[in-house]
C-alpha cells in the first residue's frame, strides 16, 4: 500500500505535469500566431511528452493501489514578449519541475517508499534532459538576437524535432 504523504505528493505532481502540458500547448498557439510553425511543432511535441509524464504518474499511483485525486489546472500564460523570452520561461519552468521532482524523491526516501524512489529516478534523469534541451535553445536564441533570418533558420530546425513522447 502506498504511503499517504507520498500519494498526496504524487497527485500534486500529476497536476504539475498536466500544467506543463497545458503551458506548452499555449506556447504552441503563440508560436503559430507569430508564424513560427517549427517552434509550434516543438511545443506540440513537448505538450505530448508532458501528458505522457502525467499519465505515467497517474498509472503508477493506480498500480500501487493508491487513490487518484485530480486537481484543477490553472489558465496558462498566453502571450510572450518574444520567442527568446518564451524559452527563458520554458527553462525556468523546467528548473521548477526539477525541484518538485527532487522534493518528491526526498519525501520517498524519508517515508521509506522504495518503489517511488525507483520511479523518481526515471524523472530525475528526464529532468536533466529537459533542462539541457531548453537551455540549448535559449543559448541558440541568444545567437539569433534580432536577426529574423536566423530565427527562420532556427524555426526550420525546430520543425524537424522527432523526439517521441516519453
Ligand atoms: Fe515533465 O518534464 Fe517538463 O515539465
Amino acid at each position: 500500500m502506498i504511503n499517504k504523504n507520498v500519494e498526496e505528493a504524487l497527485n500534486v505532481q500529476v497536476q504539475a505535469e498536466f500544467s506543463s502540458a497545458y503551458l506548452y500547448l499555449s506556447m504552441a498557439a503563440y508560436c503559430e500566431s507569430i508564424s513560427l510553425p517549427g517552434f509550434a511543432h516543438w511545443m506540440r511535441l513537448q505538450h505530448e511528452e508532458e501528458t505522457a509524464h502525467a499519465l505515467r504518474l497517474f498509472n503508477f499511483v493506480i498500480d500501487r493501489g493508491g487513490h487518484i485525486d485530480l486537481r484543477a489546472i490553472e489558465k496558462p500564460v498566453g502571450s510572450f514578449e518574444s520567442p527568446h523570452k518564451m524559452f527563458d520561461e520554458v527553462l525556468a519552468h523546467e528548473q521548477l519541475i526539477t525541484e518538485k521532482i527532487h522534493n518528491l524523491y526526498a519525501l520517498s526516501v524519508k517515508e521509506n517508499d522504495y518503489p517511488t524512489q525507483v520511479e523518481m529516478q526515471w524523472f530525475i534523469s528526464e529532468q536533466v534532459e529537459e533542462e539541457k534541451n531548453a537551455g540549448g535553445i535559449v543559448e541558440q536564441l541568444k545567437f539569433v538576437g534580432d536577426s529574423s533570418s536566423a530565427l527562420l533558420m532556427l524555426d526550420r530546425e525546430m520543425g524537424v524535432r522527432l523526439t517521441e513522447a516519453k
